[in-house]
């Protein structure tokens, strides 16, 4: 029933009566005739866009790139994990459409800003693209608007960056428009979980801000986690990811010292496993790839820094993590050394360069690190990777090969990325010599493997 739902998430707030705007608000949400938005139409936007309109809301996807808004209102997903199939069928009936016309924000009722939030060279945040939605957001803002930041963001974000410029239009945050912050969790390539299983925190500047955030993503999401304010929110993303680094970096640093002790640090981690409690398993590997975790926890260390606090744990992790492609580079030298073969003039072949299996993404790839290390002592390098047809190499476009020819010719094969399917037993039988980087060849024995 829409007047339970709007009473249960009333609940949630501190009781203040809700504006008129926040009622009126809430009853456009529960009855789905609000009409939803999304800024940023990649790989968390996207799928965003498509389970609300599945849900049966009217959504605009609203992008700077007209070749995507294009290609999303011919009902052809670029994002691997939305299927044309369901994608094509929602942009056919109407429901959802996408323009990179921002005077559509009049028209809306909520708008979802999923941008970028990258590092620059210096490592500290990149809020360049938050600004622009916010300013974009800040031209068409109108009463009874509901605005929700989901791109990972340092804590104090939503309330120091993007509040004062809403409220400088003279409308009251928590009346007459209404902003959380609301992280997204989106596991590219997962088979398992997808934005709309996945638990959604929200939280509000204000409690009615929670309030309406959470009726809102309740529509399509499965649940909703509310937190007392955005800055909580903002801080729940960063600790999960700077989690998830730290501990790779852990493992990291314990492959390193099993390589000096000749203990297969494979089977340790295996062995570790088995206990029930008390322990997670994280995998050493050549480099942290992707958008999020080599980046997210330094916008964590940049903030805490300028609150007079040292995150050493983040940068002690991020260098032994950065470290990682010099120690495979290194391991190849000695494989190839021991075959009495000098790096220069060898002809070293990468098998798989995404940043993580069973995805086409090559953003922070440590593939990318490994590749360029070796050309620069003067291997000859080929790569292949059956999602990813070509990367850019110290200003070169290096076209993906066939993979067991390269193979057959190569001095030496590098498995950065473990891509499922493929068959390494042949790959074995074609190569002289392989560095395996990611355990994949963990069920073979053979003289020919050299494991991390
Ligand atoms: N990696 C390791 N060892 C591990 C796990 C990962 O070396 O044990 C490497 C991966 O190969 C990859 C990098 O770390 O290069 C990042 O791996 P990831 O699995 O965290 O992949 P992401 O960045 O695509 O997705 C993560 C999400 N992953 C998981 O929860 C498993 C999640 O942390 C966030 O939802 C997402 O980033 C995000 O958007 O923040």
């Amino acid at each position: 029933m829409i007047s339970e739902q709007i009473e249960n998430t009333s609940k949630l707030g501190s009781g203040a009566q809700p504006s008129d705007a926040a009622s009126e608000l809430k009853q456009r949400i529960a009855n789905r005739t609000a009409r939803v938005g999304v800024l940023g139409l990649g790989y968390v936007g996207l799928p965003l866009a498509v389970e609300f309109a599945h849900a049966g809301f009217e959504v605009v996807g609203i992008d700077v790139q007209q070749s995507k808004v294009d290609q999303f209102n011919r009902g052809d997903s670029y994002i691997k994990d939305v299927k044309n199939d369901v994608f094509e069928p929602l942009v056919r009936s109407g429901k959802l459409r996408a323009t990179s016309d921002f005077s559509v924000i009049r028209t809306l009722d909520t708008i979802d800003i999923c941008v970028p939030t990258p590092l620059r060279k210096t490592k500290d945040p990149d809020m360049s693209y938050v600004v622009a939605a916010r300013d974009a957001i800040a031209e068409h803002l109108h009463p009874g608007l509901l605005v929700m930041l989901e791109s990972t963001t340092y804590p104090g974000t939503t309330d120091e960056l993007v509040l004062p410029k809403l409220e400088a239009t003279g409308l009251k945050v928590g009346e007459d428009f209404f902003l959380c912050f609301s992280p997204e969790r989106v596991d590219p390539g997962n088979p398992k979980f997808h934005t709309r299983n996945i638990p959604k925190v929200v939280g509000g500047i204000t409690p009615v801000c929670t309030e309406v955030g959470a009726l809102f993503y309740k529509q399509a999401l499965e649940r909703v986690v509310p937190v007392s304010s955005t800055r909580v929110a903002e801080m729940v993303k960063l600790l999960e990811n700077t989690f998830r680094m730290i501990n790779i970096g852990l493992v990291n640093e314990l492959a390193l010292m099993c390589d000096r002790m000749n203990i297969n640090v494979w089977e340790v981690i295996d062995a570790a496993a088995t206990k029930p409690f008390g322990f997670m398993a994280f995998y050493p590997g050549p480099g942290l790839g992707g958008h999020c975790i080599p980046i997210d926890p330094f916008y964590l260390s940049w903030k805490s820094k300028e609150s007079g606090i040292e995150a050493r744990f983040i940068e002690l992790a991020g260098y032994i993590n950065g470290h990682m492609p010099d120690f495979v580079v290194e391991k190849i030298q000695n494989a190839l050394n021991d075959a009495t073969k000098p790096v220069r003039g060898s002809h070293v072949h990468v098998l798989g360069v995404a940043y993580k299996r069973d995805i086409d993404d090559v953003r922070e790839s440590p593939a990318l690190d490994i590749i360029l290390l070796l050309q620069r002592r003067g291997a000859r390098v080929t790569f292949s990777d059956p999602f990813v047809p070509r990367i850019q190499s110290d200003g070169e476009v290096l076209e993906a090969q066939e993979m067991f020819d390269s193979i057959a010719s190569a001095d030496c094969v590098v498995i950065v990325t473990d891509h499922s399917g493929l068959d390494y037993g042949k790959v074995i039988e074609r190569s002289r010599l392989i560095v395996d980087t990611r355990n994949a060849l963990k069920q073979f024995t053979s003289p020919k493997i050299v494991r991390l």
